[in-house]
């Protein structure tokens, strides 16, 4: 059997400070054009997409900050991306800034080929500090701009597959895979902004591109599901970020990679039904995991909380 997803996955070089939503949108649609004209059914964009990533900037001015949120979505200047979807019959997943209601996240939608939006996921894991740092070259200020997201980990339905979406940090984490591969996910999707360089990491320095294929890599196969990541590349505002957007089997064998640092697509044929020779063989989980002797171990060793239970140390 199989059931083939064609996917695109859009990776974006650098956004100036200066450069407005329409601009960007231009850009994002040109992409959705360029992927429609290769088949595919599904484009995958960066990690608040719509912007430069301004967490790298301290900015003390409320309405300043508020500036780079999106009230909305969509709303006009991103209407022309889902008048595209609708023309050229393909799905999206933007990542974007949302303020709701006087709530701030880092959030990303799934779109389906009608234009209407099924899916939303809020940031879970925010990474750097709540406080800015004048000392650093560039902040990482996700904490002092973002709310933890609220929404969990869904996994929706979609362009015949079961879709998930994490964002960035997130996927550095085994939780974020781990909760959605109990739910059957066949296709994550996420973006990322990631520096090459961590100023209070100086010793990873060398190893940034390693260590974004080597979560995700393992995070495909463990859970037997392919993975869309697209990132925002290249030196943005001064900041320089890793590339090496990609597609990734179930297998965990790269399946599509950029190569440059700029606006860049990649497409892959996504077979959905590969996800099952190993959802139903070395990682079924109804089989094989052991969640029952997962908390006496916890338990016995000190090292608690159990996976999903609040208050521990
Ligand atoms: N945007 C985002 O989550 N970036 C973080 C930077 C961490 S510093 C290596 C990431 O995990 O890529």
């Amino acid at each position: 059997m199989s059931r083939i997803l064609t996917v695109g996955v859009a990776q974006l070089g650098p956004i100036a400070r200066a450069e407005s939503r329409r601009q960007v949108v231009s850009r994002l649609v040109g992409m959705m054009e360029e992927a429609a004209r290769m088949g595919a059914d599904l484009i995958v964009y960066p990690e608040a997409a719509l912007t430069a990533f301004f967490p790298h900037w301290a900015i003390e001015d409320a309405a300043e900050l508020d500036s780079w949120f999106e009230t909305a979505m969509p709303n006009p200047e991103v209407a022309p991306l889902f008048d595209a979807a609708r023309r050229l019959r393909i799905g999206f997943h933007l990542g974007y800034a949302e303020l709701s209601e006087g709530h701030h996240f880092n959030t990303a939608i799934l779109v389906d080929k009608s234009g209407a939006i099924v899916g939303k996921y809020r940031k879970i894991h925010l990474p750097g500090y709540d406080a800015v740092r004048p000392e650093r070259p560039f902040q990482n200020l996700e904490k002092k701009y973002f709310e933890v997201g609220d929404l969990g980990w869904p996994v929706w339905e979609c362009l015949g597959g079961k879709l998930g979406m994490m964002i960035c940090n997130d996927r550095r984490w085994p939780e974020s895979w781990r909760v959605m591969g109990l739910q059957g996910v066949e296709l994550v999707m996420l973006g990322y902004n990631t520096p090459t360089v961590d100023p209070a990491m100086p010793q990873t320095d060398d190893l940034g591109n390693f260590h974004n294929a080597l979560v995700m890599q393992a995070g495909a196969y463990q859970n037997g599901t392919w993975v869309v990541a697209a990132a925002k590349a290249g030196v943005e505002e001064g900041v320089d970020q890793i590339g090496q957007s990609c597609i990734i089997a179930p297998s965990g064998e790269v399946a599509a990679m950029c190569t440059t640092l700029g606006d860049e697509l990649q497409v892959a044929r996504c077979d959905l039904d590969l996800c099952n020779s190993y959802k139903e063989s070395i990682f079924n989980f109804a089989k094989h995991r052991r969640p029952e002797h997962y908390g006496l171990i916890v338990e016995r060793t000190g090292v608690g909380p159990v996976l999903g239970r609040p208050g521990g140390k």
